[in-house]
């Protein structure tokens, strides 16, 4: 694959867009990409016009690599490949015997819609990539005997750093599926008797419907149930524990760093906290001044080490403001024990995590606000027992327009990612604000769920 993508003219430094589901060809990719210096940049696979346009604009690829099937959502100007007909290309064609020597280099730029604005390119260097993978292997004791069931997609780094990078240093033995899909679990783990599995909360929510028979011989032959990505609710861990006799290992990370803080694979696995700081990774608690402040005193999480990314992708702005004094500025308000364990109690935006997959509400609102139909829109997360938090939409009528929920959602379904798409449409006669005219979105009325 290296050898057919420097035939189609690659060079170290360019960009190379990937819209796939997971497949080989995903795989074989980013390793020919990385190989060879080009700059990886996965889009996740849900993204539509908008957000893909977005991320054409700021990563201005060489390429973009993709199926026929979905070639159709790519907006018209970056030259398309078809993943199969490199695929076919690559079976044939000589090695190639470049390999890139900078382990400082860009290896990646994962988009993250972060914790202000659209989202921004996080470049991760090859080095990130290894540190994070020698962490996770070591300390979460990850060998070649190992079977790891992955069902992450391949465009987020839980799945592409944690997973994929994870297996090759281990050499452990990977089923990699399209998709989690709940229906189907069951059956992945009775047939290929996975030893490791990699989850957000929403799979492990999911996994606590099987029935207890099957979770018990599940059980039986797992060793390690790894979950990040979105808070574990305590009571899930509970709940999981009772089900399949293990405690699951919670971690905490970042596309900006990847894994920081883990819960030990031997000793305690607080549930609620995600544990202590990985190997080469310093983590304090700040206050508003960036002054670090006592244990069991809440604050702003604050990190550095080598697992920290290079910065945001053509915004000098945004990344000089993540930084202060070279500690990467989190965005999350956590909390330290006296005996060293993290808990994160919320984050300084109102972003929402929903299945594990990040959503600004002003993105949304943005949106909604550019229908003739409504004057304007608030975005705010309400409680989802699956995936944590889901978005729900507080839209204002334009004068002389009624507002047809159907009509709004049909148009968010069009132009974004499914799990951006709010639940529900509250219409409001107007949006509470401040005096100084700032949305407050905790007055907006709570929706819930039906039954
Ligand atoms: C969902 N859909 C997909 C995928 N996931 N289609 C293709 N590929 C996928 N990977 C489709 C579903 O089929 C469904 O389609 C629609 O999207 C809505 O799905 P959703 O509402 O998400 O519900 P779900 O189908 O039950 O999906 C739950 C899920 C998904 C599979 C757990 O939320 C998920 O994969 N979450 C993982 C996100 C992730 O990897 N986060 C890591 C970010 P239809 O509507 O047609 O039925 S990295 C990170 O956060 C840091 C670094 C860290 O610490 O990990």
């Amino acid at each position: 694959m290296a050898s057919v993508l420097e035939g189609k003219g690659l060079l170290p430094g360019d960009r190379l867009c990937i819209y796939l589901p997971n497949c080989l060809e995903f795989i074989d990719l980013f390793l020919a990409a990385t190989r060879l210096g080009i700059i990886f940049v996965p889009v996740n696979i849900l993204y539509r016009d908008r957000e893909i346009r977005h991320i054409l604009t700021d990563a201005d690829p060489a390429a973009i690599v993709t199926t026929a099937e979905y070639a159709e959502h790519v907006p018209a100007g970056v030259p398309i490949w078809i993943a199969g007909e490199l695929g076919e290309t690559a079976a044939t064609a000589p090695p190639s015997a470049t390999r890139v020597s900078d382990p400082d280099a860009p290896a990646a730029v994962v988009y993250t819609s972060g914790t202000t604005g659209a989202s921004k390119g996080a470049i991760l260097s090859h080095n990130v990539f290894g540190v994070n993978a020698v962490n996770i292997v070591s300390c979460w004791r990850i060998k070649s005997e190992d079977r790891l069931l992955l069902t992450l997609p391949l465009f987020h780094v839980h799945g592409l750093a944690n997973g994929i990078c994870g297996w090759l240093l281990s050499g452990c033995r990977l089923m990699l599926t399209e998709r989690f899909d709940h229906t189907q679990a069951a059956g992945w783990f009775l047939d290929f008797q996975p030893t490791v599995f990699f989850g957000v909360p929403t799979m492990y929510v999911r996994l606590l419907e099987l029935e207890a028979s099957t979770a018990g011989e599940i059980g039986e032959r797992m060793r390690l149930f790894v979950s990040g990505s979105a808070p574990l609710p305590a009571q899930v861990l509970e709940e999981f524990r009772r089900l399949y006799g293990h405690t699951i290992l919670e971690r905490y990370g970042m596309s900006e760093t990847l894994m920081n803080i883990s819960n030990p694979y031997a000793g305690e696995r607080r549930p609620g906290a995600v544990g202590l700081p990985l190997p080469g990774v310093s983590a304090r608690v700040v206050d508003a001044e960036c002054r670090p402040v006592p244990d069991n005193t809440t604050g702003e999480l604050f990190l550095r080490g080598s697992n920290v990314f290079s910065g945001y992708w053509r915004r000098p702005d945004a990344t000089e403001a993540a930084f202060h004094e070279g500690w990467f500025r989190t965005g999350d308000i956590a909390v330290r024990s006296p005996d060293g364990y993290f808990t994160l109690q919320g984050r300084r935006s109102d972003l929402i995590i929903s299945g594990g997959f990040n959503i600004y509400p002003r993105e949304i609102e943005e949106f909604l606000a550019e229908l003739p139909e409504v004057a304007e829109a608030a975005v705010a997360s309400a409680p989802d027992k699956r995936r944590g938090e889901v978005p729900v939409a507080y839209v204002v009528a334009a004068p002389g327009a009624s507002i047809d929920a159907a009509a709004l959602e049909a148009a968010c379904r069009a132009h974004m990612a499914s799990f951006k798409i709010p639940r529900a449409f509250v219409v409001m006669e107007k949006l509470p604000r401040t005096a100084l005219g700032k949305i407050q979105k905790h007055l907006l009325p709570r929706w819930q769920q039906p039954e």
